[in-house]
């Protein structure tokens, strides 16, 4: 600790300030909002198929509606303004876009997210436009999806067709959203669409995922202004073992190759890490990865997307088998340990573990520009008998990991903004309804809106661009 100099001002009460122009958001995803599947020439998606299959989803929980942000995006717009955001990250629908998966673009398509683009920027909202959140078209999961290498080609060319639309009032595009869900819970543990379960499939498909990235990167780039930026959204997460062995310590080396260095690897340093290779040599010589495809994988991004739940804690030998976790390569050597502490769908609560994982990205690889592209919680939010949301838990929650995050760019992380998930309660996959993420409440029956506490509370973040005290405001 350095003693405050005796003439700057008394900031000790100051609440901590983020950065000049930080960007403050929210997210949401296109099969988890929009509803109107049949609409304007939209084809079914892997999830249209996958959420079909009974017993997939809770409750048979199924997306033809959502909540209805297709029609009602006007609404959520003016939601958005009200809280006050600069920056509304969404994903475009594949399958809207390209129904047949290839060819020319389906124009009306196309014209909703231009639509959707010219609201947020009359309100003065930042788009930051994903292209990949999981739902591309089933025509393509027909001819073999992730795990055929045409598809990174496919990828590239709806890319493209993206960009040649909302390139010119768009400024920052997220190529793919979690690779990790879409290889490992899409085709290690089958719980995600397309619902395979093979351990070399997902090694291939998290390959020709990091080079649909890379391929995706060059497309953007022939096609957008030189003003845009190019981000990916990863969820590397920090792994722990709560006793320090030599064992344990191997175990997080196998599942931190797994869920981090596996994407991180390729897209900062242009390779594998070796001793992912050697681990899973067993099931895939890696024939897979040709001559420059770590070249196009490594192509320079502008910004890392970062989307953080929580840590991962693991331990040596056999465990009981964990659908979100399918240890490819090292099954039997490595699973999930118990950890302490409040815990959600995601795991335990632990904001400390954002800024550790913060730092470790910039030790490891250089300093790359992070945007916080996902952070939140669910929890069972209803509308009290005085018209209030209270989420005090959620707040509780914003409010450590902002303050982490804060302490990030205090230890020198270049972090330029903080999208939290989500904007509005919505279809959380496998969980259906029953898990609500929103700054902004639905009422299933009536698709009726109403700002939760946090919402109000995240508001004045925004206004300040600082950490307010925890207490929340009435609403109104
Ligand atoms: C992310 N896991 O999903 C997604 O990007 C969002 O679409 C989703 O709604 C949000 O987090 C909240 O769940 C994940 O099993 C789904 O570790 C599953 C996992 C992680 C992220």
């Amino acid at each position: 600790m350095t003693a405050p100099s005796q003439t700057a001002p008394d900031r000790r009460h100051a609440p901590p300030e983020f950065p000049a122009g930080f960007r403050w958001g929210a997210a949401t995803a296109a099969f988890q909002v929009e509803g109107a599947l049949d609409a304007d020439g939209r084809t079914p998606s892997v999830w249209d198929t996958f959420t079909a299959v009974p017993g997939r989803v809770d409750n048979g929980d199924r997306a033809d509606l959502a909540v209805d942000h297709y029609r009602r995006y006007r609404d959520d717009v003016a939601l958005m303004a009200q809280l006050g955001l600069n920056t509304y990250r969404f994903s475009v629908s594949w399958p809207r876009v390209q129904p047949d998966g290839r060819g020319a673009a389906n124009v009306k398509g196309l014209d909703f997210y231009s639509r959707l683009v010219d609201e947020l920027l009359a309100n003065g909202i930042e788009p930051m436009l994903t292209l990949y959140h999981w739902d591309h078209p089933q025509v393509l999961q027909d001819a073999g999806g992730w795990a055929n290498r045409d598809m990174t080609e496919r990828f590239a060319d709806y890319a493209a067709l993206v960009a040649a639309r909302l390139g010119d009032r768009v400024p920052l595009w997220v190529t793919l959203n979690e690779p990790w869900c879409t290889a490992f819970l899409g085709h290690a543990s089958g719980i995600h669409a397309p619902g395979v379960a093979d351990d070399a499939t997902t090694l291939t498909v998290a390959h020709h995922l990091n080079l649909a990235h890379g391929l995706g990167v060059q497309a953007l780039r022939a096609a957008l202004p030189g003003t845009a930026q190019v981000s990916i959204a990863l969820n590397p997460a920090p792994v722990r073992t709560p006793v320090d062995t030599q064992e344990n310590q191997d175990a997080v080396r196998r599942a931190d190759a797994l869920r981090n260095r596996i994407f991180l690897d390729p897209l900062l340093r242009g390779q594998y890490p070796a001793d992912l290779i050697a681990d899973t040599a067993h099931i895939t010589d890696w024939g897979f990865v040709r001559d420059g495809d770590l070249a196009t994988a490594t192509s320079p991004i502008d910004v890392l997307g970062v989307n953080y739940y929580t840590p991962l804690y693991v331990a040596a030998g056999p465990g009981p088998a964990d659908p979100y976790n399918r240890w490819v390569g090292s099954d039997g050597l490595v699973h999930i340990a118990p950890a302490d502490g409040p815990s959600t769908i995601h795991g335990v609560v632990d904001a400390a573990a954002l800024r550790e994982l913060l730092n470790r990205i910039r030790h490891d690889y250089g300093p790359v520009p992070i945007v916080i592209a996902e952070n939140g919680v669910a929890s069972p939010d209803t509308v009290g008998p005085d018209g209030r949301v209270d989420d005090a838990g959620r707040v509780a929650y914003l409010h450590a990991h902002l303050a982490a995050l804060h302490d990030a760019i205090t230890d020198g992380v270049d972090v330029r903004g903080y999208v939290m998930w989500s904007l509005i309660d919505n279809f959380e996959w496998v969980y259906g309804y029953s898990q609500r993420f929103g700054l902004i409440h639905v009422d299933r029956d009536t698709q009726r809106r109403t700002v939760k506490d946090s919402g109000h509370w995240f508001r004045q973040v925004i206004a300040a661009n600082a950490i307010p005290p925890l207490d929340p405001p009435a609403a109104g």
